[in-house]
């Protein structure tokens, strides 16, 4: 064990980074206590400073998919660094991964890539805007879209976390184009198209839910959502920065046969790179300049590291996709069932959402269909929960507001000794 102390890590870093992070959610601000300062990782396993080790149900957010540090993706990050950082310019491995993405991808013919899932959601909206020559978006509480204007308006995950769903900062000429419904209430959404449809740009949607903890789509929400943007002119744009590559190798449009105008992918994509997409028909895709009108751009986009990730961890999951999601969903049986049956042994009130390897949990009555149900969580049981399991070796994200994941790296092992966790909690 090193002499190193995460507490005196963080009383550095809150020096000269604000809350001593890079990223909110990670300042466990609605758990308390110290962040684990992560000194590496492997598989399933992350070790912090001190020399802890912890089981991982983060994943970095989503992109570990196959565990951390998976070889095949070291391998092809390795490769590439040979021959450079950046560039600047085209290169051929850029075409090899938008091939992928589009032969996995339904409905995707091509993409623009971008270095976060914040770039392609700010980016797919202003498409959308610019191909409907349109203004108003409409949004749904408690999902999140990454920290673009527009969307930090009743926002989920890291804005929820720490209490600013809409954050100060954004004009309110800004905000009042952003229009925000309950999710799953598509009865409002219809409403609104009715009176202001032919003002809609965009409807933009997580089609599964995983920033206000994982909500499911209510049985003909999603196609609701398609048939209005149809009707009245509208782009559906579906947020599969989270979803894409995790719950399907097609994606939540891949899971649900539903196919929105314009989608966004992150995270699995750049194989734990900095990476995001924004993708789509060519009718909409070739209105991006340099050929067509619409601005977007940026230095590092489509960066070979990156790039190479990205291809590295999309041609596994395609090569396997079979055999890889059928593990991921059984993973996610015993998970469930076993973390179910602790609780209960707790006598602990709580529900359950899963799709496949990507799961909520909540300290509540239940179901959980939307932001403000997601809301009525115990969150002083959650901090309670969450610090036991990290003192037993385990770590979920710091946040009732966050989904979490499994990967191919998470043995019936591992996942047995978080059951063990969890029934050795005094709660
Ligand atoms: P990034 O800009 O953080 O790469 O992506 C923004 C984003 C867009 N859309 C969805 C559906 C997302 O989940 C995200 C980012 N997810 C959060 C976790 N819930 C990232 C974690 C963080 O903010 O540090």
């Amino acid at each position: 064990m090193s002499d190193i102390r995460n507490e005196d890590l963080f009383e550095v870093a809150r020096q000269f980074i604000p809350g001593g992070v890079n990223s909110p959610v990670r300042a466990f601000g609605s758990v308390g206590g110290t962040p684990r300062f992560i000194q590496s990782a492997s598989g399933c396993r992350i070790t912090d400073a001190e020399g802890s080790e912890y089981i991982d149900f983060v994943g970095s957010w989503g992109p570990m998919i196959l565990g951390h540090s998976h070889p095949g993706i070291l391998e092809a990050i390795t490769q590439a660094l040979q021959d450079g950082t950046s560039f600047g310019a085209p290169t051929q491995r850029e075409n090899q991964l938008a091939s992928l993405i589009v032969q996995m991808m339904p409905g995707v013919e091509m993409v623009r890539l971008t270095s976060s899932g914040t770039e392609a959601t700010m980016s797919a909206l202003r498409l959308a805007r610019g191909i409907t020559e349109r203004d108003l978006c409409i949004k749904f509480e408690g999902c999140y879209h990454g920290h673009a204007d527009s969307f930090l308006v009743a926002a989920g995950s890291g804005a929820a976390t720490h209490g600013h769903p809409s954050s100060p900062g954004v004009p309110s000429a800004t905000a009042d184009l952003t229009c925000v419904v309950p999710y799953n209430d598509l009865e409002s959404v219809t409403d609104l198209m009715r009176e202001k449809g032919d003002q809609v740009a965009a409807i933009i949607v997580e089609p599964i839910a995983g920033n206000m903890g994982c909500v499911l789509p209510a049985a003909g929400f999603l196609e609701g959502l398609r048939e209005l943007c149809t009707q009245h002119g509208a782009m559906l744009i579906f947020d599969e920065v989270m979803t894409g590559f995790r719950v399907h190798p097609g994606g939540a449009q891949g899971l649900l046969g539903i196919g929105p105008d314009l989608t966004t992918l992150g995270k699995i994509v750049g194989g734990g790179m900095p990476m995001g997409v924004v993708c789509g028909p060519r009718s909409a895709m070739e209105q991006f300049s340099p050929i067509g009108p619409i601005y977007q751009a940026g230095t590092l986009s489509g960066n070979p590291l990156s790039v190479a990730a990205g291809i590295a961890l999309l041609t596994e999951l395609n090569n396997s996709s079979e055999e890889i999601y059928r593990d991921l969903e059984a993973k996610g049986q015993r998970l469930e069932a076993g973390w179910k049956q602790a609780l209960e042994g707790h006598g602990i009130t709580h529900c359950w959402n899963r799709v496949g390897s990507m799961f909520g949990l909540f300290f509540t009555e239940g179901p959980v269909t939307n932001f403000a149900q997601a809301a009525t969580s115990d969150q002083e049981l959650f901090r309670r929960f969450f610090h036991g399991l990290l003192r037993e070796g385990v770590a979920i994200a710091p946040s009732p507001f966050e989904a979490g994941f499994l990967s191919m790296a998470h043995s019936d092992a591992d996942i047995d000794h978080s059951i063990v966790a969890i029934e050795a909690l005094s709660l």
